[in-house]
């Protein structure tokens, strides 16, 4: 096979599902799950009367008063379920996680052992839809927060779900191997949703196609419960006239750099050469565009078999604001003792500790997704107090006074085999911590208010709403928070047990 098969994997409106699994009655009812003031995610009973993702309660609760709402600030029983579809999905080939709801898995051998080793025999019936230009092939975007979130223009009528929008392909592309092998990988993620929905009850939509950042945009076109494929020869079509925004790893900063010569859409940036590209924004972002826009994935993007070993270990804080340097110790002195238990718990399951310490921080003017990253050597000595003293001082070689922070994360990185005695692990005030105990109450005591953060996440921009707007309308209090995710984690747990 001269092309890779991927597919990308979506759970439709995945914490409300998490919740219908917690309580069948929720099922019936359209539903909201909140975090401090929005609507993060919305079933798709609500999302007909006009809820949204990230809409805020009080706007939600005016189009659909009969919302019931479930808080959902607690991520353990949402990490569970992800951690069993993973696993689920890894029979397939190798996985790559990009959020806590959506993965891309490899499925080139799998297809290929499917075909055997003989010519392919013209595969006649396809699962699910093909995008093709021409008509019916218009998307719009899902969300006004989200632009990479794309369906279909006809997802929503009626006669999608009976009859399966089939373009006319032509004769010879038809032939070609790598349709035929798409086709075959159409079978594969129609198998996955299938086993995935048999275990966990979880529905999810899938993409296929012969690179991860195709894979990803087509994966909603149909949302929810089913599947797209798209053929490299339809890729350049399909992003013609999409902003470029939508692709994966273009974030704010690129965009705005982009905008500042023109580069709106994707089509943009084919009137530039790979050269002008690479000699204006540097070898490995000009390439990344050039290969992107033409619906290419990075020259490293191959899916590694997974060892389950974190790459970056962090936690960060948002918050309403932090003016000036003692605030910022005041949250790094907060963040660290976590940080350095962490570290140590890595460290004991692989043998590894972090060379490098990275400090991302969000200016309160700056949009939600504008972050800024500075890095330095993580000190030899990785106590609490040496690593907030460290990131304290590579923050101050980048900020001056006055500035306004509405985010403070720290992160450990380019994790390398040492040996045992350069370890040693200290809490910010009481030296070394001796017992696993007072391990976990360090631990505990420290990240109460912290979030744990999945690296190619954006959920930690919901953190810095205020959550006294929430109580107005009754949601839960901190206390109740707590209770309510007791019984949802054991719930979940149970859940699984019951499957076992
Ligand atoms: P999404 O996949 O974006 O949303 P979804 O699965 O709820 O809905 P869809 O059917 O459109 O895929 O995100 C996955 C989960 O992440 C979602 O259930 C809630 C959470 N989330 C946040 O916490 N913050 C956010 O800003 C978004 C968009 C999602
Ligand atoms: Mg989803």
């Amino acid at each position: 096979m001269s092309e890779r098969v991927y597919v990308h994997v979506d759970c439709d409106c995945f914490y409300a599902q998490c919740e219908e699994l917690r309580d069948d009655n929720l099922t019936r009812v359209p539903l909201g799950i909140t975090q401090k003031y929005l609507i993060v995610t919305c079933n798709y009973k609500a999302r007909a009367r006009g809820v949204t993702k990230l809409m805020s309660i009080s706007d939600a609760v005016q189009k659909c008063p009969e919302l019931v709402l479930v808080d959902g600030s607690d991520l353990t029983p949402y990490k569970a379920v992800s951690d069993r579809i993973m696993d689920l999905l890894h029979v397939y080939g190798n996985v790559k996680r990009l959020g806590c709801d959506e993965m891309f898995v490899d499925v080139t051998d799998e297809v290929k052992r499917r075909l055997g080793n003989a010519t392919p025999a013209r595969v006649m019936s396809v699962v699910g839809h093909v995008w093709a230009p021409g008509k019916d092939s218009c998307v719009r975007q899902d969300s006004i927060h989200r632009v990479m979130d794309l369906r279909a223009m006809n997802n929503n009528k009626e006669e999608h779900r009976t009859s399966r929008h089939r373009p006319d392909i032509s004769e010879e592309l038809m032939e070609k191997a790598t349709t035929q092998e798409l086709f075959v990988g159409a079978d594969v993620a129609s198998d996955m949703r299938r086993v995935v929905m048999a275990t966990t009850k979880i529905r999810m939509s899938a993409g296929i196609a012969t690179s991860q950042i195709m894979a990803k945009l087509v994966s909603g076109l149909y949302k929810p419960n089913d599947q797209t494929i798209l053929l490299p020869d339809f890729a350049k079509d399909f992003l013609a006239s999409l902003n470029v925004r939508v692709i994966q790893g273009v974030g704010s900063v690129l965009s705005q750099k982009l905008a500042a010569y023109n580069i709106i859409n994707v089509c943009d940036i084919w009137t530039w050469s790979r050269e002008k590209l690479v000699d204006t924004f540097g070898e490995k972002q000009g390439t990344f565009l050039y290969l992107a826009s033409q619906g290419r994935d990075p020259v490293d993007s191959l899916i590694v078999a997974d060892s389950g070993e974190p790459k970056t270990i962090s936690l960060e804080d948002s918050m309403r604001i932090c003016s000036g340097f003692k605030e910022a110790k005041t949250l790094l002195d907060k963040l660290s003792p976590d940080l350095v238990y962490r570290i140590h718990a890595h460290y004991q399951k692989y043998g590894k500790l972090p060379a490098t310490l990275t400090v991302t921080y969000r200016l309160k003017e700056a949009g939600l997704h504008e972050r800024h990253a500075c890095s330095t050597t993580m000190p030899k000595r990785l106590g609490a107090i040496e690593v907030s003293a460290t990131a304290l001082s590579v923050l101050e070689t980048k900020l001056h006074e006055p500035f306004h922070l509405s985010l403070l994360n720290i992160a450990a990185k380019n994790f390398q085999h040492a040996p045992s005695h350069s370890i040693q692990l200290k809490t910010s005030h009481d030296g070394l911590i001796k017992s696993k105990r007072e391990l976990r109450m360090a631990r505990e005591s420290h990240s109460r208010q912290d979030n744990e953060e999945d690296d190619t996440s954006f959920w930690r921009d919901l953190n810095d709403v205020d959550t006294s707007l929430a109580r107005p309308l009754g949601l839960t209090t901190t206390k109740s928070n707590k209770r309510l995710a007791t019984a949802q984690r054991k719930k979940i747990t149970s859940f699984f047990k019951k499957k076992e």
